[in-house]
């Protein structure tokens, strides 16, 4: 692995300014949705996420919940307060709707208390890279958001959209950095393209899918390439799936590149089928 890359990674400036930034965005919120991939539910949770959000509610929104492996999912969320699972690209958002309205009721129940008035809920989105962030803002506001897809670390303005009458959005998600201690949480990031290449090549993202996914689904890797097992150096299996995809280059050889890739978007558009990597 080249250094200067696995650097890339920690660039303590830029990461510590994106937490600022997020620190002062949480304090304006009472309600956070934390979205997370239903693939991965432990390791696409937002690491800091107490020490951003303090004591305020949240909401767990599992995107993606139509390419998981459902019942191992559940299981993993299953103790969890407010979670919503979900397909964004098809499942409406009432569930969002509902459990924020609820939340904010005790909220403002507190603040009539107090002898404040009520209020709408005002609610952010905090995630890693390609959860659904913006998927999700675009769906609750109904339309494309301009401040939506910046990237970490660039300084915004704080701007405020509505959802509906008792709801108000920041446009722009927290993005943070997951952080990998271990290299399995790392590889199960990249293989879902929650961090980039500039970490872990394409061919240690490509045999780490075949390995989890033999040693998890064998009976997908079966039905896609044909493959009832797995040689040490993932040579034979390379060879299988580039022959049977027609990844070849000019001279006839298979083109290990092409087949890395080929995994990796199998893998990401659901053509393995239904599929979680945690565990
Ligand atoms: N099948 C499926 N695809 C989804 C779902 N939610 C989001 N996607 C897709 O996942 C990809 C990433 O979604 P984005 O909304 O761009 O994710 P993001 O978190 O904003 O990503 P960054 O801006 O890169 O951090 C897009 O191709 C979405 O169409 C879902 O529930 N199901
Ligand atoms: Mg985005």
């Amino acid at each position: 692995m080249n250094e200067n890359k696995t650097n890339i990674n920690w660039f303590p400036g830029h990461m510590a300014k994106t937490k600022r930034q997020l620190l002062e965005q949480a304090s304006l919120v009472d309600i956070v949705y934390e979205v997370i991939d239903s693939r991965m539910p432990i390791s696409s949770r937002v690491e800091e996420m107490n020490d951003i959000i303090k004591d305020k509610p949240k909401i767990i929104i599992a995107t993606k919940y139509d390419l998981c492996d459902k019942s191992v999912t559940d299981k993993i969320l299953e103790n969890e307060d407010h979670v919503i699972k979900i397909n964004l690209q098809k499942d409406d958002i009432y569930g969002i709707i509902s459990a924020t309205n609820e939340l904010m009721e005790d909220i403002n129940n507190k603040r009539l208390e107090k002898g404040l008035n009520k209020r709408s809920a005002r609610v952010m989105v905090i995630g890693i890279p390609n959860v659904g962030k913006s998927t999700l803002i675009n769906r609750l506001v109904g339309k494309k958001v301009a401040g939506v897809g910046n990237k970490p670390g660039v300084t915004k303005n704080i701007n405020w959209i509505r959802v509906n009458k008792d709801i108000e959005l920041l446009d722009s998600p927290g993005v943070l950095w997951p952080k990998f201690e271990d290299q399995n949480r790392a590889l199960i990031l990249a293989s879902f393209l929650s961090i980039k290449e500039e970490i872990l090549n394409s061919d240690q993202i490509a045999c780490f899918i075949l390995k989890k996914i033999f040693e998890l689904y064998p009976e997908k890797l079966k039905e896609r390439y044909g493959l009832d097992s797995l040689d040490e150096d993932f040579i034979e299996a390379y060879e299988t799936i580039g022959k049977k995809r027609g990844a070849l280059s000019k001279g006839g050889s298979v083109d290990y590149d092409r087949v890395s890739n080929i995994i990796i978007r199998d893998l990401n558009n659901g053509y393995f089928g239904d599929i979680t990597l945690d565990r």
